[in-house]
C-alpha cells in the first residue's frame, strides 16, 4: 500500500522529466533503428482493407482493420473496425479506441494520437479512422481498450505493433504553452524528384495519455538539401484538409537526402522552437 502511495506520487513529480525521457527515447529509438528497416509491403489500392486482428469479450465482438500495412505498424495507420453483438453486425454509432503503450511491467506507460471517434462510414462499411504508433520498443508491449456506443468496451486487448520506416515523427515540448507537439509525416512516404504531395498530422498533449488534433495551424515548410546548400521553389505550404491533417507540395529538384523544415504557427505564435523541426529524406 505505502509503495503504490509512494510510486504514484513520484510519478506526478516527475511528469516533466517523464516527457523529456520520453522525447529521448523517440529520438534513440529513431538512431537504433538506422539500418534495421523491416518495412512492410503496403496494399496499393487505397480502398484495400487488410483484417488484422480481433479483440472479443463474450458475445461482443470487433474486428480490426488496416489500410496502411498488414498488421499495426510504427506511425501512422489507416484503420478500422467491424462490430458484432451477438453475430450480428452494427453499422450505426461509433467505436472508441485507446491504445497504451507499457515500458515493461512497472514501467512508465502512455497512449497514442488517435480518432477521438470512428464513426460508422457507409461508403466502406466499416467504422473508419487513423491510429498513429508514435514510438516503437522492443522492450514494451501494447494493449488497446474498446467501446462501441457506450454499449460494451472490450479492455485490456494485447496487440503487437511493427516496425516501419514509411512514416517520420518529429516530437518536441514548448514551455510556453506546456505542451508536447508530435507532427507526423504521412506523405511523401517515398519521395521522388519534382513535385511531392505532402501530408502531415499536428497533436498536442499535456500527459501523454490525451493528445489532441490540431486544426487551426499555419505551417511553413522548407526543403533544404544540406549536402549542396540550396533549397528549391515552387512549394506549397499546407493547409488544414480535416481535423488535425494538412496537406500541402514539396519540390525536390535533384536526387539525394532533403531536409523537410516546418514552422508552425498556432493563434499567432511560433509552437516549433530553434531548432525547427525536420524530417530527413532520401529521395530517388
Ligand atoms: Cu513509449
Amino acid at each position: 500500500m505505502i509503495g503504490l502511495k509512494k510510486s504514484v506520487l513520484l510519478y506526478e513529480n516527475t511528469d516533466i522529466n517523464m516527457k523529456r525521457l520520453f522525447i529521448l527515447l523517440i529520438t534513440a529509438v529513431m538512431f537504433y533503428h538506422c539500418g534495421n528497416d523491416n518495412t512492410v509491403n503496403t496494399p496499393n489500392d487505397p480502398a484495400d482493407y487488410t483484417k488484422i486482428y480481433t479483440a472479443e469479450t463474450g458475445s461482443n465482438k470487433i474486428d480490426v482493420y488496416s489500410k496502411t500495412s498488414t498488421g499495426f505498424i510504427y506511425g501512422y495507420n489507416d484503420i478500422a473496425f467491424k462490430v458484432f453483438i451477438n453475430n450480428a453486425e452494427q453499422n450505426s454509432g461509433y467505436v472508441k479506441f485507446k491504445a497504451t503503450m507499457y515500458h515493461g511491467l512497472g514501467g512508465p506507460n502512455h497512449s497514442v494520437p488517435v480518432s477521438p471517434q470512428f464513426n460508422f462510414n457507409s461508403d466502406e462499411n466499416l467504422f473508419t479512422g487513423y491510429v498513429n504508433f508514435i514510438m516503437y520498443d522492443t522492450a514494451a508491449f501494447w494493449i488497446a481498450n474498446f467501446n462501441y456506443n457506450e454499449q460494451f468496451t472490450i479492455d485490456s486487448s494485447a496487440f503487437t505493433l511493427n516496425y516501419s520506416t514509411r512514416t517520420k515523427i518529429a516530437a518536441w515540448d514548448n514551455s510556453q504553452t506546456e505542451r508536447t507537439y508530435f507532427l507526423t509525416l504521412i506523405e511523401p512516404h517515398a519521395p521522388v524528384v519534382g513535385l511531392n504531395d505532402v501530408e502531415m498530422m499536428l497533436h498536442e498533449t499535456q500527459n501523454l495519455q490525451t493528445f489532441s488534433e490540431i486544426s487551426n495551424a499555419e505551417m511553413f515548410i522548407r526543403p533544404w538539401m544540406e549536402s549542396m546548400g540550396h533549397g528549391s521553389s515552387n512549394n506549397v505550404d499546407p493547409v488544414n484538409v480535416s481535423p488535425g491533417r494538412y496537406k500541402g507540395t514539396a519540390n525536390f529538384n535533384m536526387a539525394g537526402e532533403w531536409f523537410l523544415y516546418d514552422s508552425i504557427k498556432v493563434n499567432g505564435n511560433f509552437i516549433t522552437r530553434t531548432p525547427t523541426p525536420k524530417f530527413t529524406l532520401e529521395v530517388n
